[in-house]
């Protein structure tokens, strides 16, 4: 079993100032650098954390076929891809723009369908693989005004009913494009991007950034662009417009948000800004018209749980709608979203610019961190009335509410050596997912869940016990993460100790950091297989409760380093103390 992912919340700022660069930059370096070049300031990183859920899109050219070509319903890939998987003739994917006229299309009702579903935030497919532009574009005529009976840009129809309704939008923008590169499918879509290509989509890249006003993520998919192209693309959107989130999916860790796998959450904690992007239905992003769409109530369910784990986790969740080819939103669809906001409504305060918390897992469910409140999602509702949270220590708790709930009744929360205990009745019949808000004095402090020492009075920190912090996004969609931080908390009490790490496969000059109560060490590892060892102090004063350990690159490092080698344990062995000379002696 893992720890718990993350150092007391009260504790958290005076381990971050412990570890300052010492160029006097306001960032800990046991974290990567900011990157280079103009990028969103924090203010707008933070805000944009803060609205954790929003609507995505998926509506092309694709959407008309809703997933049958030739009479066939094509089941492999997704059906906004169904041009390769069918695959179609480029001709007569291309003639589907000459019936491409979806009037009903309401960029209004689809703001206002966001709006209830609780959502704060928009982004549009503005261009998929298939090439084809839903704004009008000047590099070629493949696009909804030019080659369309509509002759309208749904990207700027959009974009301005976001605006006259303050709701932050955003572009998905592919970089492969199957018509422009004449149908060169990849089933992964792993396609390398030719200069002539990258320059493609810097140019129109420039298009959206210039024409449909202020641009609050830039959605980059797929592809495997070198990482000169993926910091190029990057460029291009914040030359224009600074404060635009770009995604991960520009690869090479040049973007400003980390994006998981579709529908996919991370399983450990995260430090950087993220997002879980998740489609209704796990086989298609795009409309399929032979969806099989049952249990409603079950749907709902399963995204307010999806969007409780992932803002639980720290996270943004961003979920899909797929219109069909006359731009309806399917009604099974608005449903969902409708329901989700109805859970919303009275459970809003629990999600929207709330923290992870910094508790490891609960049995009852879910927890977020508010301004001085804690949130508890229960899941399960537990058997004794008794809502658990192991490692809690020293807090002021007042009174809890369940919200949305004026009947139910909070008891008393006691905290004692094992944590902190929350007395709730009536949760039962709470209905579906219901959140226990308790306010609290000051900080949160929690004892972290730390390594006992074995009877010789060495700690042993399998890596296994530690929480591994991961870079996402690199060259593409199937380059799997790497660590670049390793974190322990160890029962040690003050002293000295001798620190040993066992590790595999460093590479030559190999150097880590070593971090022990949040104070550095670098430590040289010998090339290859062995151990390397150093001598350490606890730091009481900046971490009470347990010893925190971390191994990470060499300060400063970078977005996407690794640890330079397979850390396989590391070993503290206590120092005896020095004798007390007599005194007077
Ligand atoms: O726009 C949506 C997808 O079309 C796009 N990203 C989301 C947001 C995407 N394009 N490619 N990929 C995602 C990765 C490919 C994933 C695959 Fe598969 C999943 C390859 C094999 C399994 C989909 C299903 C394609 C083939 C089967």
């Amino acid at each position: 079993m893992r720890l718990s992912r993350f150092a007391a919340a009260g504790l958290l700022a005076l381990a971050a100032s412990s570890g300052m660069a010492a160029t006097g930059a306001n960032v800990p370096t046991d974290r990567p650098l900011p990157l280079a070049g103009p990028r969103p300031d924090a203010a707008t990183v933070q805000a944009w954390q803060a609205r954790k859920f929003g609507l995505f899109i998926h509506f092309g050219l694709y959407s008309q076929l809703g997933g049958v070509w030739d009479g066939k319903r094509i089941t492999q890939g997704y059906s906004e891809q169904i041009q390769s998987f069918a695959p179609v003739p480029i001709d007569q994917y291309e003639a589907l723009a000459k019936r491409f006229d979806p009037e009903k299309f309401d960029p209004d009702a689809i703001v206002a369908l966001a709006k209830a579903a609780g959502m704060k935030f928009i982004v549009l497919t503005a261009k998929h693989h298939d090439g084809f532009a839903m704004f009008h574009t000047a590099q070629n005529p493949y696009d909804i005004v030019d080659a369309t009976p509509y002759k309208r840009d749904v990207v700027k129809a959009l974009a301005d009913a976001c605006a006259r309704a303050r709701m932050p939008f955003g572009v998905y923008y592919s970089t492969i494009d199957w018509h422009w590169m004449h149908g060169q499918y990849r089933p992964d879509n792993d396609n390398p991007i030719t200069p002539a290509q990258a320059d493609f989509n810097v140019a129109q890249i420039r298009e959206l950034m210039s024409h449909y006003g202020s641009i609050s993520e830039v959605w980059f998919d797929m592809g495997m662009p070198t990482p000169a192209q993926s910091e190029r693309f990057a460029r291009a959107v914040h030359e224009l417009q600074p404060q635009t989130m770009v995604s991960g999916r520009v690869w090479n860790h040049q973007g400003d948000f980390t994006v998981m796998g579709d529908n996919r959450e991370p399983d450990e904690g995260m430090e950087k800004p993220w997002q879980s992007p998740a489609s209704m239905f796990p086989e298609t992003w795009g409309y399929r018209s032979w969806q099989r769409r049952d249990d409603l109530q079950g749907k709902v369910r399963e995204n307010i749980a999806r969007l409780v784990r992932v803002v639980s986790a720290g996270g943004n969740y961003i979920l899909n709608i797929g219109p069909e080819g006359d731009g309806s939103v399917v009604p099974y669809e608005a449903d969902v979203l409708r329901g989700i906001g109805a859970w919303l409504k009275p459970h809003g305060e629990a999600i929207y610019g709330t923290h992870a918390a910094p508790l490891g897992k609960l049995g009852f469910g879910y927890a977020t961190l508010g301004a001085h409140t804690l949130y508890l999602f229960v899941e399960k509702p537990p058997a004794d009335g008794v809502l658990h949270l192991p490692g809690v220590a020293d807090t002021r708790f007042g009174q809890g509410r369940v919200l949305g709930d004026a009947q139910a009744r909070v008891g008393g929360v006691t905290v004692d050596a094992s944590g902190a205990h929350v007395e709730v009745a009536g949760l039962d019949r709470a209905g579906y997912m219901p959140v226990v808000a308790i306010p609290f004095d000051g900080a949160l402090h929690v004892r972290p869940d730390a390594v006992a020492p074995g009877t010789d009075g060495h700690l042993q920190l399998a890596v296994a016990q530690a929480e591994h912090f991961l870079n996402y996004n690199g060259y593409g969609y199937e380059d799997p993460s790497t660590v670049y931080k390793l974190r322990w908390h160890a029962q040690a009490g003050a002293g000295d100790y001798t620190l040993t790490v066992h590790y595999r496969d460093a590479h030559a000059a190999a150097k880590l950091d070593v971090w022990v109560d949040g104070h550095p060490q670098a430590l040289a590892l010998p090339a290859g297989d062995g151990t390397a060892r150093l001598r350490v102090s606890r730091d009481p004063h900046a971490f009470p409760y347990a010893m925190q350990v971390e191994l990470t690159p060499v300060a400063p490092f970078h977005k996407g380093d690794r640890l330079p080698a397979i850390v396989e344990a590391v070993e503290l062995a206590p120092l005896a103390q020095p004798a007390i000379p007599p005194h007077g002696g």
